[in-house]
């Protein structure tokens, strides 16, 4: 025990983190962080307990993406880490901000390889291929690291951070914190290059928007900018949401052969926040995408800027980048509603030809937001969700969310979406996942029940890895390893505590059963026949 009054480093790291502005930590303690439990103590920083850490790493990122604040774990040295390292790469996949704060063995042990408890070879060195990570080796050290931990979740692209503390540095006296230090200031192009940009705009007959997850909290000044410039916008998986409704709005992936045509079509391209990653712009595999004419990147990352070739490139956050380009442009006439509403009707129209069963798909993703208007849908890797992927109007920005784009983790859906609900307790939080995602995240839907989260788990069960064998079928191959046996799902939610209700795949069935009343989380299996 320490003295009364001697605060340890764990202590003043939970104090540092409350004076970040934390409020919440998912966590699964162990002997090595007993001492940021101790800080937890009558701190005003809450503490989450998940039942596996991956599913700590999945709730601190969907409690980023619904709070736009870094989501914040607590794990054990080892296999706390190695477990929360899928998390933490589905989180750098999609530039979500979030901060790992794990243990290390002793700093006189480290490397030597003496069979202490949780010992890794070289736990930093395994973070290191995937994020910064830095050692607290001193008490000193803990509000410089805070410091640093804070100004790379703030500032760049957003991605993981890891902080570890060595077990015989977490119990040492530590001075009280210095303040925060003050936040970075976010980069803004040089007025020559904004307008430079504004020029080419303005001299483009027509232009067509890309925009990506970078985009997905400027929902007013894209609005503005795209009438403005009467742009159609074609979005990814992780900016859709945006512009709901909106007549030059196309909720679709760019991937589609429609909206390829589109961007083509156009004078000048404006991609904001993308990154061109294969799983948006070219899901199937088909072809490289098409070169794009004239085109600008605005993209808040210069090692993205880097990577994908442009006319013209703006460093900076994109929502600050628009709102100064906005009064540089000139209203533009045109066509381009019509254009948006032509790609919207071939998009959709190619569903159906790319696989019959697709239309039916979307329309039970369509019952959740007939039924729950506002609603925050954070999908696993399932096959409604890859329809919804190709095609789907979300009507929150930012709100539609999933692990079957970019690094794709099966078992993200029930982990993020208590993080959602933990963020915006308000909302209605669907989780939209298969009965093979399930498995891997059940205990999941347990930490919802202590948690009292308003997540609906909406489980397309069809009994197997459904999309994994029409893979296997489609590449002329046995099937084999695509049927795990379902949970039987009654006797689950009652394990669970969770109220539960089974459906057949039908739309007004769906809105019917999202609508009943009910307060906490709850179990919704559709029983899927196609
Ligand atoms: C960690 C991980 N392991 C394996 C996969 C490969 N995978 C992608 S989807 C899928 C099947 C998912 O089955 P289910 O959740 O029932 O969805 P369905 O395709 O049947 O709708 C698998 C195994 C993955 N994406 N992630
Ligand atoms: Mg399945």
């Amino acid at each position: 025990m320490q003295p009364e009054n001697v605060r340890t480093v764990g202590e003043r790291l939970v104090e540092g983190l409350a004076a970040r502005g934390v409020e919440v930590v998912f966590g699964i303690p162990g002997v090595h962080t007993v001492e940021l439990y101790r800080g937890l103590s009558g701190s005003p920083v809450r503490h989450v307990t998940a039942r596996h850490e991956q599913g700590c790493a999945f709730m601190a990122d969907g409690y980023a993406r619904a709070s736009d604040k870094p989501g914040v774990a607590f794990v054990i040295t080892g296999p706390g880490l190695t477990n929360a390292l899928t998390g933490m790469a589905q989180a750098r996949a999609d530039s979500i901000p979030m901060l790992v704060i794990s243990g290390v063995n002793r700093r006189s042990v480290q490397g030597f390889g003496l069979g202490w408890l949780h010992e890794l070879p070289e736990q930093a060195a395994i973070v290191r291929a995937l994020c910064p990570t830095r050692q607290i080796s001193e008490p000193s050290d803990v509000g410089p690291a805070l410091d640093w931990a804070f100004g790379l979740l703030t500032t760049g692209r957003p991605g993981p951070v890891h902080l570890e503390v060595p077990t015989d540095v977490m119990p040492m006296p530590c001075e009280p914190l210095a303040p925060p230090a003050p936040a970075l200031a976010r980069q803004m192009p040089p007025e020559a290059q904004l307008a430079a940009a504004a020029t080419k705009l303005n001299a483009a007959k027509t232009v067509v928007i890309l925009a990506g997850g970078g985009a997905s909290r400027t929902d007013g000044v894209l609005t503005a900018l795209a009438e403005r410039l009467n742009a159609p916008v074609i979005q990814t998986v992780n900016a859709r949401g945006l512009m709901h409704g909106h007549d030059l709005c196309v909720p679709a992936s760019p991937s589609l052969d429609a909206c390829r045509a589109l961007a083509v079509q156009a004078d000048q391209v404006l991609a904001i926040g993308t990154e061109f990653g294969p799983t948006d712009y070219d899901m199937y595999g088909v072809a490289p995408y098409p070169k794009l004419p004239g085109m600008i990147r605005i993209d808040v990352s210069s090692e993205q800027l880097g990577k994908v070739d442009a006319e013209a490139k703006l460093l900076g956050d994109a929502g600050a980048v628009m709102a100064a380009l906005l009064p540089r442009l000139s209203p533009k006439t045109g066509n381009g509603a019509a254009l948006a509403a032509g790609a919207r009707t071939a998009a959709r129209a190619a569903m159906g030809e790319l696989d019959a069963r697709l239309p039916q798909r979307l329309e039970m993703v369509e019952a959740i937001r007939t039924a729950l208007p506002g609603a925050l849908i954070v999908g696993d890797s399932t096959q409604p969700i890859y329809a919804g992927n190709l095609y789907y109007d979300h009507d929150v920005p930012g709100g539609w969310f999933n692990a079957a784009t970019g690094y794709g983790a099966l078992g993200f859906g029930p982990g993020a979406a208590v993080g959602a609900a933990i963020a915006q307790p308000q909302r209605q939080v669907v989780c939209l996942i298969g009965d093979g995602g399930l498995q891997f995240s059940p205990g999941e839907l347990r930490t919802a029940v202590d948690e009292r989260a308003q997540v609906t788990f909406l489980v397309w069960n069809n009994a197997g890895f459904r999309e994994i064998a029409d893979a296997m079928r489609g590449a002329n191959t046995e099937v084999i390893g695509c049927t795990p046996s379902p949970l039987r799902l009654e006797p689950f939610a009652a394990a669970c505590d969770l109220p539960f209700t089974s459906i057949p795949m039908e739309p007004e069935v769906l809105v019917w059963a999202l609508q009943q009343p009910c307060e906490g989380p709850r179990l919704i299996e559709i029983r899927v026949t196609v």
